[in-house]
């Protein structure tokens, strides 16, 4: 029998497949593309590139991959990170243990022999005591539903699931619908190439320009060699990341003066999460919100000379952060570009779409090819597709009312099953794979306390993830996005019918790394063992 089937070979897949294994369970990884990476697998769209630095998006374990893997610059590529995971699968010999083209279908569990079978679109058949769904928070692209695309005789595209060719817009009338963080990598690139490029913007973001700097020899040897603080530092930090400090406003000495300029710095430094975390309540107060975002503004104002754009692409409505701060290399150059046009979506979306146009209340834009840049149905878009089975009920049908997990990981009524960065977990709210390597770290310590006290089955008890659950809301309910109702794929806003709840844990990576840590010590209470 085996032990433990894991769905998925991105960070969270290779990372179980890895420490699994070097536990000494046996383990089988199925995954859906034609090799490793996950969302870096599929998300080749060009710009594509990670908004956490380099060196801090890599797996801690084990450390010889940090040791012997050069990234070139201070922010990676798509096409570097799918490199840095292919690595990560030769070098640690997990290549043996996937099998490629494989999408899980279904996942059935059998009471009376303690085992998950689980079915392949493509007819693999494979029995395993555990099943981890390493599926990923944001890997089941959104299209939106807008009238006549399906009439659309031009080349529909979705950032998320872009073609592995590539695509030449060469001379060509692109529209990108969507400004997210997909849309603002995209845009500058499709700019440089497209004869006229539309940008369907329905809600204007942030956007923190950033710069790419390459990695010298000499920082990169300095980083390895405080690797392993680092990420210990990261486990316990407020996102998974190392940031600047909040400042203190209770300091007299902090007058206005100095915080635009200690603003000014952060904002040049091009660290999201410093520059946000400025202030230490911007997600709990909304007039220290209001001076972050004020200072935005002013900066976009500088760049962005034209009034008119100024007005249709500064974000006004929502509070600074309450959507994911994009970070944006050229973006706003890109928009000020003779053939590229900002349509401003925001009052009326768009009204259809025909063989070779887009609609709205105002014009019809001729196009060769539409771009969607609008997202995912994301933490619970990729399980949600699986018909996950256990005593007569669906995983689907228990998530109706809206998405739960305990710790992100266990979800009653599901034995043996193991989700990494599920919701109610930080996941997406910060450096996603030191989330993924808190939730490795506990499976696998409890996969091991469980093997050594000769148990088969678990399952965490109703009640404990109930309360769990109401912790995690209880967090959100003080925050700015409950506060103001701000549209996100954070709250599940972006896929109609979907339970409008803010999924992640927003206690911070340091909070949830104590409560991980507390559960194993105290052994794993709620978590029934038979
Ligand atoms: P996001 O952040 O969900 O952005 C999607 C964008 O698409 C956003 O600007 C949406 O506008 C827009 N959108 C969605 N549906 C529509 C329709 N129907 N019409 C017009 N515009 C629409 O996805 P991304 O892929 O950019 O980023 C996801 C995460 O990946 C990101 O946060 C990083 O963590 C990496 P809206 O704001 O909803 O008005």
């Amino acid at each position: 029998m085996l032990d433990y089937l894991v769905v998925g070979s991105g960070f969270a897949g290779l990372s179980l497949a890895y420490r699994l294994r070097d536990a000494g369970f046996t383990v089988q990884v199925l995954e859906a593309g034609s090799d490793v990476g996950g969302t870096w697998y599929w998300n080749r769209y060009p710009g594509a590139y990670c908004d956490i630095e380099s060196l801090e998006y890599q797996l801690g374990l084990p450390t010889l991959l940090q040791q012997e893997w050069r990234w070139q610059g201070k922010f990676a590529s798509q096409r570097e990170i799918e490199a840095y995971l292919q690595f990560v699968a030769d070098r640690l010999e997990l290549r043996p243990m996937i099998q490629f083209s494989q999408f899980v279908e279904k996942a059935q569990w059998d009471e009376s022999t303690r085992t998950w079978q689980i079915a392949t679109r493509q007819g693999l058949a494979v029995a395993a005591r555990h099943v981890v769904f390493a599926t990923g928070c944001l890997s089941k692209a959104q299209y939106p539903r807008i009238a006549g695309l399906d009439t659309f005789r031009g080349q529909l595209l979705h950032t998320g699931a872009w073609p592995r060719e590539g695509v030449d817009f060469t001379g060509k009338r692109v529209a990108v619908i969507g400004t997210g963080s997909s849309g603002v990598q995209v845009i500058p690139e499709i700019a440089r190439q497209a004869q006229r490029l539309y940008v369907f913007q329905r809600t204007a973001n942030y956007v923190l320009p950033v710069r790419n700097e390459l990695l010298s020899d000499d920082e990169l040897a300095r980083r390895r060699a405080a690797f392993v603080q680092e990420r210990k530092a990261a486990f316990r930090s407020p996102a998974g990341v190392a940031a600047d400090a909040p400042l203190d406003r209770t300091d007299p000495a902090l007058t206005p003066e100095k915080l635009e300029a200690e603003l000014e710095r952060r904002w040049n430094a091009g660290n999201a999460f410093s520059f946000l975390g400025a202030l230490p309540d911007v997600f709990v107060n909304l007039e220290s919100n209001r001076i972050i975002a004020d200072f935005f503004r002013k900066k976009i104002r500088q760049i962005v000379q034209n009034p008119v754009l100024f007005e249709k692409i500064v974000p006004r409505d929502y509070p600074i952060g309450a959507k994911r701060l994009c970070l944006g290399m050229h973006y706003y150059d890109a928009l000020q570009k003779p053939n590229v046009e900002v349509v401003d979506i925001s009052q009326s979306g768009i009204q259809q779409i025909s063989a070779s146009s887009i609609q709205t209340a105002e014009a019809a834009y001729e196009v060769d090819a539409i771009v969607f840049a609008t997202g995912f149905d994301a933490i619970t878009g990729a399980l949600a597709q699986i018909e996950i089975k256990a005593n007569g009920q669906t995983l689907r049908d228990a998530w109706a009312q809206g998405a739960h997990a305990y710790l992100g990981v266990l979800v009653s009524g599901f034995p043996n099953v193991f989700l990494v960065t599920g919701p109610n977990s930080p996941s997406v709210f910060g450096n996603v794979v030191v989330a993924i390597e808190q939730h490795v770290e506990w499976i696998v310590r409890l996969a091991c306390t469980l093997r050594d006290q000769g148990k088969i089955r678990l399952e965490v008890a109703r009640d404990v993830e109930e309360q769990w659950r109401t912790q995690v809301n209880a967090i959100a309910k003080d925050s700015i996005f409950k506060m103001t109702e701000t549209q996100s794929w954070y709250m599940g806003d972006n896929v109609p019918g979907k339970p409008r709840e803010f999924l992640p844990y927003l206690g911070g990576f340091g909070a949830f790394q104590e409560i991980c840590d507390a559960s194993a010590e105290r052994g794993y209470p709620g978590i029934e063992r038979k």
